[in-house]
């Protein structure tokens, strides 16, 4: 099975990408993690990018805050598919990097996910490996199916009550 690049532009970003490898890590899915910045080490990051494919990563995890270009930087360097976390910064609650990061010019497209949705970051990475990966696609239906019956459980629970 193919594994999982993260990316992020500061450790100070590390509670994000813990939601997304505690994810991936529920799925058995292989990950590799790095503290790359696309203006503090702009060499590096495109390196990660350019040679991601050869070292068995199917899919990029990029997660940056305020004027955060990590993931398009990614997305520059790559053909594999990019999936950006805009994190919320204290200035702007993480606006500045969700347009950052979302705003991408035509050709050169990053999948967006919610101001610090590490979780659904993860889920999205595991849903484009299990395109060709039964097992991989049955672990995904029965996390919906357990999602829904949790959800139901606490509908019952409401029910009982306020009756
Ligand atoms: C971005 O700037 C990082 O991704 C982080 O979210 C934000 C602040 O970085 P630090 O100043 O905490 O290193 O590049």
């Amino acid at each position: 099975m193919k594994k999982v690049g993260i990316v992020m532009g500061s450790d100070s970003d590390l509670p994000i990408i813990k939601k997304a490898t505690d994810m991936l890590s529920s799925f058995g899915v292989e990950y590799e993690v790095r503290i790359l910045s696309a203006h503090r080490t702009p060499v590096e990051a495109a390196e990660f990018a350019k040679t991601a494919r050869d070292r068995g990563v199917g899919v990029i995890i990029a997660a940056a805050g305020m004027a955060a270009h990590l993931a398009g930087a990614m997305a520059a360097n790559t053909v594999l598919p990019i999936i950006g976390i805009p994190c919320k910064s204290s200035n702007l609650d993480g606006l500045d990097a969700l347009l950052s990061t979302v705003m991408m010019p035509t050709g050169i497209p990053v999948a967006t996910v919610a101001i610090d949705g590490g979780a659904n970051a993860a889920l999205l990475a595991v849903q484009m490996l299990a395109i060709e990966d039964g097992e991989l696609y049955d672990k995904l239906c029965a996390k919906r199916q357990k999602d829904a019956a949790a959800v139901l459980e606490k509908d019952a629970a409401v029910l009982e009550k306020l009756k």
